[in-house]
């Protein structure tokens, strides 16, 4: 499956316009007919200008990217932790994803009403990650009413699950987020079990006007990173509607337009990678026959396992992989140059893969 991320926020914040930008940009990229597999969810092939490079090299019939899916998860609004509007739907959302991408309101469009009728996304921010926050803690209280009733048997276990837990719902009580919690090695298997949507590695996105100066941007940059405070977190400047409208310029004209708009650091490839190194995500290449595709792996994952993540067969049967770093297949200009000069290792199942890889992996069945 997939890795999936979550586009959180407000109501009229931008989050559907991001999602259909994404998911257009989908079908256009890499002419993938099914882009959206339901009406909320879309899958987005990752940017990746070494995979043609490859296929070229490889004289690849078919080329296919690695994906991830976008999630548009319905607007939280306050009192979402105690089951408020679309509150239990949307926590039902969150948990889900692996990611979360949590849009802002940075434009100011008085057409387009404010949730809370001002604009302020700095405090819009604090009204998202408290209702996370609050759900996050009765998730962590209940677990501790149940595993209090364990503490009659006097295994020691339970005590130390108490304890464990009473120092995790007091880091959440400061308005801490599950991520930033220090203590977690402690008992990392409760941890795990509890899946806190405050643990997911998040990615704001500041959804501005297109026609803002770079002065203000930064502004309103640095007022969130103020409400961030020690979050381990990145903040984007994106303008949603203004990557939709690009969807449909041409190169020439799409590259005319942005010389006058001096804020843009991203645009929509560049969100999606980040995106993607949220997640501590790489990717590796195989050219095998016809077909030259891309995959994507967590930083750290050995050879046996990447085999595995194509067939499960390779991975039971693993040999060997034969790599080639990207940059040296490039250079050499076909496979055949490369092992010539000697450029094609082979390396065993517990070799850990780096990103940009070409791999080809031998197994028996
Ligand atoms: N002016 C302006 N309007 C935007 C921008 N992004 C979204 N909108 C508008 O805001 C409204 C709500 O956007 P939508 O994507 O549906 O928000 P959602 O409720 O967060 O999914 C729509 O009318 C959009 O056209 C933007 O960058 N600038
Ligand atoms: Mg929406």
């Amino acid at each position: 499956m997939s890795l999936r991320f979550g586009i959180i926020g407000l109501p009229n914040v931008g989050k559907s316009t991001l999602f259909n930008a994404l998911t257009r940009m989908g079908v256009e990229a890499a002419n993938y007919p099914f882009c959206t597999i339901e009406p909320n969810i879309g899958k987005v092939p990752v940017p990746d200008s070494r995979l043609e490079k490859v296929g070229k090299i490889a004289g690849a019939k078919k080329i296919t990217p690695a994906f991830v899916e976008f999630v548009d998860v319905a607007g939280l609004v306050k009192g979402a932790s105690r089951g408020e509007g679309l509150g239990n739907q949307f926590l039902a959302h969150v948990r889900e994803v692996d990611a979360l991408i949590h849009v802002l309101r940075g434009f100011q469009d008085a057409d387009v009403a404010h949730i809370s009728g001002k604009w302020e996304p700095d405090q819009d921010l604090e009204t998202v990650s408290y209702e996370l926050i609050m759900a996050d803690l009765e998730t962590v209280q209940k677990r501790k009413e149940k595993t209090s009733k364990m503490l009659k048997t006097q295994d020691p276990k339970y005590k130390k699950e108490v304890e464990f837990l009473e120092k995790l719902e007091s880091h959440l009580n400061q308005g801490g987020m599950a991520r930033d919690f220090l203590k977690k090695e402690e008992y990392s298997q409760v941890y795990e079990e509890l899946f806190l949507l405050t643990d997911k590695p998040v990615l704001y996105v500041l959804n501005v006007d297109e026609d803002i100066d770079e002065a203000s941007g930064q502004e309103q940059k640095d007022r969130i990173r103020k409400v961030l405070g020690d979050e381990s977190a990145e903040v984007l400047l994106l303008s949603a509607q203004l990557e939709m409208e690009l969807l449909d310029f041409s190169v020439e004209e799409k590259k005319e337009y942005l010389e006058v708009l001096s804020w843009k650091e991203t645009n929509l490839d560049t969100f999606i990678n980040r995106s993607y190194s949220l997640l501590n995500l790489i990717t590796f290449f195989t050219a095998k026959g016809e077909e030259t595709r891309a995959w994507t792996v967590t930083k750290g994952t050995r050879a046996v396992k990447a085999a595995g993540k194509i067939h499960t067969d390779m991975e039971k049967g693993f040999i060997r992989a034969e790599v080639i770093t990207f940059a040296k297949l490039e250079e050499a200009g076909t496979f055949s140059g490369a092992r010539e000069k000697g450029w094609i290792r082979l390396e065993g199942r517990d070799y850990m893969v780096q990103d940009g890889d070409v791999i080809q992996f031998r197994f028996n069945v």
